[in-house]
């Protein structure tokens, strides 16, 4: 089935931070996991560059909101390749295919009777750009709950999105899919809110200029959180077809909604988990599968934060790229961060430590062992086993199967664990059977060679599974076990057991130096 993944779409008014590289990162290892796996895969992220933040920052600058917004989508462009990230498209919310289909869908939005003009009074959130209705904004002491900044009071006729029909809608919805937002607490929390009953919302501007013209009523531009949602389907190619809602809807990528995933930080579930189904709704579209809004990084125990000037910035970042590679940025990304309900602290010495303690000890010790000592007693040729793998068949296609059903759940910690569980188990296995004793004695030759054919082949299998954390590494680690046409294969034919057929030259490796 083909399957897709999308992070949202960031701010231009800002430089990517670890934040952005995150989300991005978390949807990589899953596109290259279900890749790997022979599936279809359409991995999306991109840039969101209307709204008042932008041409304010942009103002700041003595620029003008697009120039601003090119240069810093081109750095988040820049910044996907320094980072190796596989997405498929890159959409920017100034691009005619979204702009052009966004207006199609207000349209229709307002025809359907989803959408009338109405009078808005109530409090603003300028940075993030959200209104809260009297009731919330005293519950806030009138206070961002993000920035800490006063509210303002705001009045205005705007466009509003009939979001209050859909409450009974939206409940039976989420009692039928209890899993559509992950995790279990942030699902809990939308339905708490939305148990609170749901208002209209304003859905256009008329203080500033700088989004997409409100079909018709060119006075208004239309809300940048509706502007930025509709990203997921205009990249598939929504409506392509001059927003004609019949036949084919889809005019070229169609086969990828409803996506599998929205990944998103926590802050900004509720347009995710509740507008947009609603306006799903509206346009009779298929709902998304699952939303899965992960936590966020802190520093040093503070929260990270622009005004606080604490966020880990790329400068930063390519620091760590320098000292410990690539790949251990994606580890620790991948197996250290937020992904669940907590937050995730960000520190220097943790950082060293997971990377000494799992890719040198580890990941990156076991198969330097292993194909050190088929280099050393059988001359760099994979052993035959007579034992036919003993009980490491099982073990590995038991651990094969964690770790697909991990990246199912997107639950990157143990679809991370079951490959470094038959790690450690392999080197348990040659300090216990002590391969380096059994050489010594000639008549136990068959021994050894079923010994280090058994570790050579669940190392494989293994790097295999690493293969979406840790991509130059394993490649890597594949080259030295001769196996560079399998970079094809599908992992059903990968996580096989005996794909190194006896005397396939295995060369020694060290994946991971100390640092
Ligand atoms: O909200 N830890 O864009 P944005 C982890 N344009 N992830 C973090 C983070 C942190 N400390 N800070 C940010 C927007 N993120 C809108 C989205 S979608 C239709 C429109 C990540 O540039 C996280 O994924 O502020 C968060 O949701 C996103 O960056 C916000 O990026």
């Amino acid at each position: 089935m083909p399957a897709c993944i999308t992070t949202p779409i960031y701010y231009v008014n800002d430089r990517p931070h670890i934040g952005h590289a995150y989300t991005t990162t978390v949807c990589d290892v899953w596109a290259r996991a279900m890749r790997l796996r022979g599936e279809d895969v359409f991995f999306l992220t991109g840039t969101d560059e209307h709204g008042v933040k932008v041409e304010k920052s942009a103002a700041a600058k003595g620029v003008t909101p697009q120039a601003l917004a090119d240069e810093n989508a081109a750095e988040f462009q820049r910044v996907l390749k320094v980072f190796g990230l596989s997405n498929d498209d890159f959409i920017r919310t100034t691009e005619p295919r979204h702009e052009k289909q966004v207006q199609a869908f207000v349209k229709r939005l307002l025809e359907s009777g989803s959408v009338y003009l109405g009078t808005f009074e109530g409090w603003y959130d300028e940075g993030q750009e959200e209104y809260y209705t009297e009731t919330k904004a005293k519950e806030l002491d009138y206070k961002s709950p993000i920035s800490g900044r006063p509210l303002a009071r705001a009045t205005e006729q705007n466009y509003y999105f009939r979001l209050s029909a859909f409450q009974q809608r939206l409940e039976q919805f989420f009692a039928s899919n209890p899993g559509f937002v992950q995790p279990t607490a942030r699902q809990n929390e939308v339905l708490g809110r939305l148990r609170e009953g749901l208002q209209d919302v304003p859905i256009t501007r008329t203080n500033f200029t700088w989004g997409i013209p409100f079909p018709g009523d060119e006075k208004h531009v239309i809300y940048v959180w509706i502007d930025a949602l509709f990203n997921y389907v205009t990249a598939l190619g929504y409506g392509d077809r001059d927003g004609a809602f019949t036949g084919d809807l889809f005019a070229r990528r169609g086969k990828y909604w409803p996506a599998q995933y929205h990944v998103i930080g926590k802050e900004i579930l509720w347009f995710h988990a509740v507008i947009w189904p609603a306006l799903l709704m509206a346009l009779e579209l298929p709902m998304p599968r699952r939303i899965h809004a992960h936590s966020f990084w802190i520093a040093d125990g503070q929260k990270m934060s622009k005004s606080m000037g604490n966020f880990v910035d790329l400068p930063t970042i390519e620091g760590y790229f320098a000292k410990y590679g690539l790949d251990a940025w994606r580890w620790y990304m991948a197996t250290q961060g937020p992904l669940q309900a907590s937050d995730a602290d960000f520190r220097a010495q943790h950082f060293h430590d997971t990377y000494t303690s799992e890719l040198v000890n580890v990941v990156g010790n076991c198969p330097s062992r292993v194909t050190a000592m088929v280099g050393k007693y059988f001359e760099g040729k994979m052993p035959a086993d007579a034992q036919q793998g003993g009980e490491w068949p099982a073990r590995c296609s038991a651990a094969a199967d964690a770790w697909a059903k991990a990246i199912d759940e997107l639950d990157l910690v143990a679809a991370a664990q079951a490959p470094m569980g038959l790690l450690r188990e392999v080197d348990a296995f040659i300090n216990r059977t002590e391969p380096f004793k059994v050489a010594k004695d000639p008549s136990r030759a068959a021994e050894l060679a079923s010994i280090l054919a058994q570790c050579a082949e669940t190392v494989r299998i293994a790097g295999v599974m690493l293969e979406p954390f840790l991509p130059a590494k394993m490649a890597e680690l594949r080259t030295a076990l001769s196996g560079e046409a399998d970079a094809a294969l599908p992992a059903s034919q990968r996580l096989q057991w005996g794909r190194l057929a006896p005397g396939t030259p295995l060369a020694k490796c060290a994946l991971f130096p100390r640092v």
